[in-house]
């Protein structure tokens, strides 16, 4: 019985962050020493050391003057937060494809509590694979996941195979895992904690573990029994959910530049319908709705439309990107190697009154509605929705903007 499987936490937390990101962006870097973060010639410290740059003793918060000195053929690239936020709410927004309750650590990891999730999508350890092979396919990046009844097992278990690790604690296996430890894995044990501990003659977690409480008390007080508690691996803080997903989006890296509009229009049907139903999953509706195009000379463009009204029909959300699309084609009509498209300024959907006088909403939603109860029942390619090619008296005009 599932129910009496006990919680299934996960914890990800994506390899060298800005480094692989960097990395994605400019493929010549792979394999390569890459340094992100500050100035060498100033104060600046690492934010992220490539693994290839780690094995020479780099590593984060270092100075950058010091890790240049360990590693001269270092590539040394300044942090981009912006586009590093974007990756990681591409990331989130797998993450909460699974789970609602996800808990942000910050912009590469969170824990996931997906001991709801396991009647339809498998056990953990599944979740997990579907998880890394998503953000592999989608994103283009390397995850290490840890997958453990707990948040403290979970977050040591996603460390212990880095990079592009995938570490399961089963219920039952938890002491074979953790006694052999060095005590410095665990959390909260600094190098002070550390040598209080030796001078105990604790090094490892089994040590730790078969500890007497009166002892540990006596010298670490009620932090040494707390640590004593994690070394036994129970933890029962439950995982606390950002509820605020920033956007949900979609996109695609075409093995071939595409020129051909149509197909273009094709792709973005299937992207917009995707889109469009993780928002009704997630009771979300969206203002804005933003087309990212990627031409075959890697330069980015993403337009924007905010929308009268937010919504969360496939055929609103697919008039305002055809729009955008169209507008962009019109000025622009090169071949393109990545068509994505997202929305964002979400708000909660429920608790709204129907609009009066739109005629066809109501059929619009029913329609939803019937198709989103079947692809959960028979899959995604079980239906397909029509795709009508042409301009759509419906584009949004107003309110584009063009980023880079
Ligand atoms: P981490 O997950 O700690 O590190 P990482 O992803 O670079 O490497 P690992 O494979 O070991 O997980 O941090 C995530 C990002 O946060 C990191 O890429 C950059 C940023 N960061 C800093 O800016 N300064 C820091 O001191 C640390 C630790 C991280
Ligand atoms: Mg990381």
């Amino acid at each position: 019985m599932l129910s009496g499987m006990g919680r299934q936490i996960l914890h990800v937390d994506m390899d060298e962050f800005f480094a692989a990101v960097e990395k994605l962006d400019n493929p010549a870097l792979v394999g390569k020493c890459v340094l992100v973060g500050g100035d060498p010639a100033g104060r600046g410290v690492v934010s992220t050391a490539s693994y290839e740059a780690r094995a020479f003793g780099c590593h984060s918060a270092m100075p950058m003057m010091t890790a240049v000195r360990l590693c001269p053929q270092a590539i040394v690239l300044p942090v981009r937060h912006k586009r590093y936020r974007e990756v990681s709410e591409q990331v989130f927004e797998i993450f909460r494809r699974y789970t609602p309750l996800v808990e942000p650590l910050s912009i590469d990891e969170a824990f996931l509590d997906v001991t709801g999730s396991r009647r339809l999508m498998g056990d953990g350890e599944q979740i997990a694979r579907g998880i890394k092979g998503a953000i592999r396919r989608e994103v283009g990046l390397a995850a290490s996941v840890g997958v453990a009844p707990n948040k403290f097992l979970a977050k040591l278990a996603s460390d212990l195979e880095k990079p592009d690790g995938l570490t399961v604690i089963p219920k039952d296996n938890v002491r074979q895992v953790l006694d052999p430890l060095a005590i410095s894995k665990l959390w909260g044990v600094g190098p002070a904690g550390e040598k209080q501990l030796d001078r105990l003659n604790i090094h490892t977690f089994g040590q730790l573990r078969l500890a007497s409480p009166t002892t540990l008390k006596a010298a670490l007080g009620q932090n040494g029994l707390d640590l004593q508690r994690l070394a036994r691996g129970e933890d029962d803080r439950p995982v606390v959910p950002d509820h605020q997903a920033r956007s949900i989006s979609q996109e695609c890296t075409f093995a071939r530049d595409v020129d051909d509009y149509d197909q273009l229009g094709d792709v973005l049907v299937e992207q917009v319908s995707l889109v469009a139903r993780r928002l009704r999953r997630a009771k979300l509706k969206a203002r804005t709705v933003t087309l990212k195009v990627r031409t075959g000379d890697f330069v980015t463009r993403t337009r924007s439309a905010t929308l009268g009204e937010a919504t969360n029909l496939t055929d609103e959300l697919l008039a305002a990107a055809r729009g955008l699309l169209g507008a962009w084609q019109a000025e622009n009509p090169s071949a393109l190697r990545l068509l994505g498209m997202g929305t964002s300024q979400l708000v909660a959907s429920g608790g709204q009154l129907p609009l009066f006088g739109r005629a066809g909403r109501d059929k619009m939603e029913r329609l939803d509605r019937t198709l989103d109860d079947i692809i959960s029942r028979f899959g995604s390619q079980a239906v397909r929705r029509g795709t009508v090619k042409g301009p759509n008296p419906d584009s949004p005009g107003e309110g584009a903007d063009d980023r880079d």
